[in-house]
């Protein structure tokens, strides 16, 4: 069902954003931010969820991935947000916070839900909300993304089992971090105990 979105209608609103983002990123990155986008949508429509949302929040999940390091701390901090020690050190997981930042004040997105899925995408979070989970899933599953063990069968199981996916996907991303020898979020650590132990996934 297509609604208005104030005086625009949710389509003109979304290509808005596209067009923004365009501007905004690498090639490789809005590629990938499309890819997440329509990602997000076929999960949506599987799940009964909002595609339109689920579209948007796909859309502009990296918008702040352009950001250097001071920009992307400065972003956080003006906000309010707190940053911890480890995102500090590590920077690239302030994108994620900085994004939720800057799809509300410069992408004009008024949504919590969506703002929240921006914000918890690159280390998922215990009890995550059903968009919070589609985001984090297409983000890792879109068609553009290559060299991840296990892929296919990490796409096919979310469309069966979105818990079993997030926690596969959660430990193929601790094993990276280990491999490359990167500090681990806690809360990194703490979705894939969650989704471990909320759902069929035994490894
Ligand atoms: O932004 P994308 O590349 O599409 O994907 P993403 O938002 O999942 O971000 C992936 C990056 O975040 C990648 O460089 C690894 C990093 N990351 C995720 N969890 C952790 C982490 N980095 C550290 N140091 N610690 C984590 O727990
Ligand atoms: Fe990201
Ligand atoms: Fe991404």
């Amino acid at each position: 069902m297509k609604y208005k979105m104030g005086t625009i209608s949710i389509d003109e609103n979304y290509d808005r954003c596209r067009k923004m983002l365009k501007d905004s990123l690498s090639h490789k990155r809005y590629m990938h931010s499309i890819g997440v986008s329509d990602t997000a949508a076929c999960l949506a429509m599987r799940y009964g969820y909002d595609m339109e949302k689920a579209r948007l929040a796909g859309l502009l999940h990296d918008c702040a991935k352009a950001l250097g390091t001071d920009e992307l701390i400065r972003t956080v901090r003006e906000a309010k947000i707190e940053t911890s020690p480890i995102e500090e050190e590590n920077p690239e997981l302030l994108h994620a916070k900085a994004g939720s930042v800057i799809a509300s004040k410069r992408y004009e997105v008024d949504d919590q839900e969506i703002i929240g899925a921006i914000f918890y995408h690159t280390t998922g979070r215990p009890e995550m909300t059903w968009l919070e989970k589609i985001i984090f899933l297409a983000d890792y599953i879109e068609p553009n993304r290559v060299d991840i063990p296990e892929l296919e069968k990490i796409r096919k199981q979310a469309f069966t089992e979105m818990n079993e996916a997030v926690a596969m996907c959660c430990r193929n991303s601790i094993e990276h971090l280990k491999r490359n020898s990167r500090m681990i979020d806690r809360i990194t650590i703490d979705t894939y105990e969650y989704y471990r132990e909320n759902s069929n996934y035994n490894e």
